[in-house]
């Protein structure tokens, strides 16, 4: 099993004479004013665990929107800040330049492009996409001004670019444009569609094109690449190499790979044994009364890609086909405000909200109420409490490019009890089939069927079933997936020299 130490040693040697610089548009530290005082945070992100050990063993630099009220106030005039504040070793840090934007551009880039249109387009779950001239304007000057940021940070030297997500299509064709000696890799973390579905994008065209700007181009899945590879082929003139799973347009090379994405499995599982994490436990049980009650567990960002109506309607229908089961289980579902600014999401906490509304007033008798949501947040170690006082975790979602909920529950679990039930329609999937319950989250009575199912398992057999799971997570961990990106990075870097 690769560690966070091993990690730290390879991506030294594989990266030592580069720059390493990553790019996302979250930043894996944020200024905020809290009580009239300026405070760090780290937000909780399975991307910032992996990466922020990886920047700061080769003193990189992370290139990040700055969205917090306070980030202007502590940054040079580079606008950059060495992070984590109050460390001094050289060793341990790493430099976060901020990039900013106006409430417009984010409107535009952020809100509009990125997530009413790329999102809803790469997710089959049939929302629609809206697509505006103005909003991929910003998008695509966004996009340049990271660019910008880049370039004037490494100072013409030699360096790695490793770009997060779909919020920088077109970042790798600008770096490349001024430099086409950088080494840049992206990871798309949500999945590709099939060609049928892309081809309604207006500027498909400078997407792609973007996207082949890059060296080295990576998915959750085989599946996506393939998807990726199908959209080249009818949408572009390009060659397409299967056999070494590249693209060649206009003689320069792209790589395609696919890297299924993890949690920091020893981490998640020291801490689910700690003694906060009891304490956290003890503190729900009572506050929820969940008690000799059967309980299942959801945590989801509210997103419609995440099937959350579908998981209630499974819910009640269970209730109706087996009463006796009413009084004697919860489901407890976690929602993570997200987005909110956008109608779909707006319209989607509604439905939850009359979902749980109903599902309560329908089954609830004296204190019991079938369905607990909570949307207050929470922090690692209240999640890691909520997993472990779990029968069932369910991930119902419609489409997903991996799903690490799914991941952190089995990591968590080291009672060895506890049962995963899946959507097929979740990257994770195709790791994880085997030991967990799979579901198809449109098909309500057979989902309904698999919540018994779950909640009657025997002893034995969920053991068997969940300690081949978190072998499976042990060994692909978040560890395991940055190094097959540094080493495949590396590789790269030998090529061009
Ligand atoms: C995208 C892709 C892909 C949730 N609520 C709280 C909280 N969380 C944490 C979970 C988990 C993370 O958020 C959610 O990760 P997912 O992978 O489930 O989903 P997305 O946010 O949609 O992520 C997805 C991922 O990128 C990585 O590539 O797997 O397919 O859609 O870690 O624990 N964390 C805390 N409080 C909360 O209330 N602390």
């Amino acid at each position: 099993m690769l560690t966070k130490e091993n990690l730290q040693k390879l991506a030294k040697e594989k990266l030592s004479d580069y720059h390493l610089v990553v790019v996302s548009n979250r930043e894996p530290y944020i200024h905020v004013i809290k009580e009239k005082q300026i405070k760090c945070i780290k937000p909780a992100s399975g991307l910032v665990t992996a990466l922020d050990p990886v920047v700061k063993a080769c003193s990189g630099i992370w290139v990040a929107h700055g969205s917090g009220n306070a980030d202007k106030m502590v940054v040079d005039e580079a606008n950059t800040i060495v992070v984590p504040p109050g460390v001094d070793k050289k060793s341990s840090t790493y430099t976060l330049k901020r990039v900013w934007m106006s409430k417009e551009e984010e409107n535009g880039y952020y809100y509009g492009f990125s997530n009413r249109g790329l999102w809803p387009l790469c997710h089959i779950a049939y929302t629609r996409p809206i697509f505006q001239h103005s909003d991929w304007m910003h998008y695509a000057n966004v996009n340049e001004r990271f660019a910008n940021a880049i370039l004037e940070e490494i100072k013409g030297k030699q360096a790695f670019i490793f770009i997060q997500d779909y919020h920088f299509a077109l970042l790798p064709k600008f770096l490349k444009e001024k430099r086409p000696d950088l080494n840049v890799a992206q990871f798309w973390h949500i999945p590709w569609p099939n060609p049928e579905a892309f081809r309604i994008c207006p500027w498909k065209k400078e997407i792609l094109e973007g996207l082949l700007a890059n060296d080295l181009l990576g998915f959750h899945l085989r599946y996506f690449c393939d998807n990726f590879l199908e959209t080249i082929d009818r949408e572009i003139e390009a060659r397409i190499d299967r056999e070494r799973f590249s693209i060649f347009k206009e003689g320069k090379e792209t790589l395609i790979r696919s890297y299924p994405i993890s949690v920091d499995f020893e981490e998640t599982s020291s801490l689910a044994s700690s003694k906060i994490v009891q304490k956290e436990m003890e503190k729900f049980k009572e506050e929820f009364d969940l008690d000799d009650k059967f309980v299942l567990f959801g945590l989801d960002r509210l997103d419609y890609t995440k099937g959350i109506p579908e998981k209630l309607r499974a819910f009640d229908r269970f209730l109706e086909k087996y009463p006796q089961y009413i009084g004697k289980i919860v489901l407890v579902q976690k929602g993570t405000l997200s987005r909110i600014h956008i109608q779909e999401y707006k319209n989607l906490n509604d439905e939850i909200n009359s979902l749980v509304e109903k599902l309560n007033w329908k089954y609830s008798n004296n204190s019991w109420f079938p369905v607990l949501l909570t949307r207050r947040d929470l922090n690692y170690e209240e999640i890691l409490a909520l997993y472990n006082l779990a029968d069932v975790c369910i991930v119902s979602s419609l489409h997903d490019g991996m799903n690490l909920v799914s991941k952190e529950f089995i990591a968590s679990r080291n009672d060895e009890d506890g049962i995963l039930m899946l959507s097929q329609f979740a990257g994770a999937s195709s790791e994880l089939a085997e030991g967990s319950i799979i579901i198809n989250p449109y098909d309500t009575e057979e989902f309904a069927e698999k919540i018994k199912e779950a909640i009657e398992m025997p002893k034995r057999e969920r053991c068997k079933r969940i300690k081949n799971l978190r072998q499976v997570v042990s060994e692909n961990n978040i560890y395991e997936w940055i190094s097959k990106v540094i080493s495949d990075l590396a590789d790269l870097k030998n090529n061009y020299k």
